[in-house]
C-alpha cells in the first residue's frame, strides 16, 4: 500500500498472507472459516501456504497466527490473464489437523456484500496489504498497511486519459483524491473493504493498475458483487455470509 499507515492485523483480521515457499505472493480475505477469496492472477499452481493473523511478514508470532495449506484452488473459469477480467479465485484452507480457521482477535471473516450492491461514487473504502510502499520499492512492506481510497465512477475510470475500455464491467476503480494512496505490487488478491452500518464488507479484490499512486491511474479492483453466485456455488456458502 502506498500512503496510508501501518496497522495491526487486529484492524483487518480477515487479511490473509499467501506465501509460495518462503516468499509473500499475494493477499487474500477470509470469507468463511475454510475459504479465502483472492485474485486469479496470483497463481500458477505452486504449493502455497496461507497465514491468518500476521502483522509482519518476516516475523512468526505463534500465539497470534494460524497457518494453513491449500486444499483446493479454484480459479474463475473465465479468468482472462491478458486483461485480468474475472480476476478472482478461491482457496480452501486447512491446517495440519485438517481444521479450518478459528475466530480470534487476529483472524476473522469479512462479510460479502449482497449481489449487485452499488455504493455511491466517491464512497470511502479501505485497502490493506503487505505490498510495496511505493512503485519503485525493491521489496514489499514487512508490516501490514491500510489506506483510504474513494470509489470512482465507471465513466471516470474509462476516460481515455485513465484506462479507457481496459476497465470492464467486472472491475471498478478506486483512488485517493490527490493520488497519494493506492494499492501496489504485493497487495494483489487482498481486500478493499467498505463499512456499512458498522460492518465491513469485501467489495473489491486488488487486481491491477498502471504503477502505483500515479495521477489518473487508479487502482483497479475485481467487483466482488458480480460473483456472489460463483462464490456460493463453489464454496457451498449461502448467497452471502455475515462475519
Ligand atoms: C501489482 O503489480 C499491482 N496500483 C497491484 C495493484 C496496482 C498496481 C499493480 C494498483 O500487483
Amino acid at each position: 500500500v502506498v500512503g496510508g499507515r501501518f496497522t495491526p492485523i487486529e484492524s483487518q483480521p480477515w487479511v490473509a498472507a499467501i506465501f509460495h515457499s518462503r516468499r509473500l505472493l499475494c493477499g487474500g480475505s477470509l470469507i468463511s472459516p475454510c475459504w479465502v477469496l483472492t485474485a486469479s492472477h496470483c497463481f500458477d499452481g505452486k504449493q502455497l501456504t496461507v497465514y491468518l493473523g500476521k502483522s509482519a511478514v518476516n516475523e512468526t508470532n505463534a500465539s497470534k497466527e494460524q497457518k494453513f495449506m491449500v486444499e483446493k484452488l479454484i480459479i474463475h473459469p473465465k479468468y482472462n490473464s491478458s486483461n485480468y477480467n474475472n480476476d478472482i479465485a478461491l482457496l480452501k484452507i486447512k491446517n495440519q489437523n485438517s481444521e479450518c480457521a478459528v475466530k480470534t482477535a487476529t483472524a476473522r471473516t469479512v462479510c460479502l456484500p449482497p449481489f449487485q450492491t452499488q455504493l455511491p461514487d466517491g464512497f470511502q473504502c479501505t485497502i490493506a496489504g503487505y505490498g510495496k510502499e511505493n512503485q519503485y520499492a525493491w521489496s514489499f512492506s514487512n508490516i501490514l498497511k491500510e489506506g483510504r481510497v474513494n470509489l470512482l465512477s465507471q465513466s471516470e475510470c474509462r476516460r481515455k486519459d485513465y484506462y479507457g475500455d481496459r476497465v470492464t464491467s467486472k472491475m471498478f476503480c478506486a483512488a485517493h483524491s490527490n493520488w497519494s494512496v493506492d494499492s501496489c505490487k504485493g497487495d494483489s488478491g487482498g481486500p478493499l473493504v467498505c463499512s456499512i452500518a458498522d460492518r465491513m464488507f469485501l467489495f473489491g479484490i486488488v487486481s491491477w493498475g498502471d504503477g502505483c499512486a500515479q495521477r489518473n491511474k487508479p487502482g483497479v479492483y475485481t467487483k466482488v458483487t458480480s460473483y456472489n453466485r460463483w462464490i456460493a456455488r463453489n464454496t457451498g456458502l449461502s448467497k452471502y455470509t455475515a462475519g
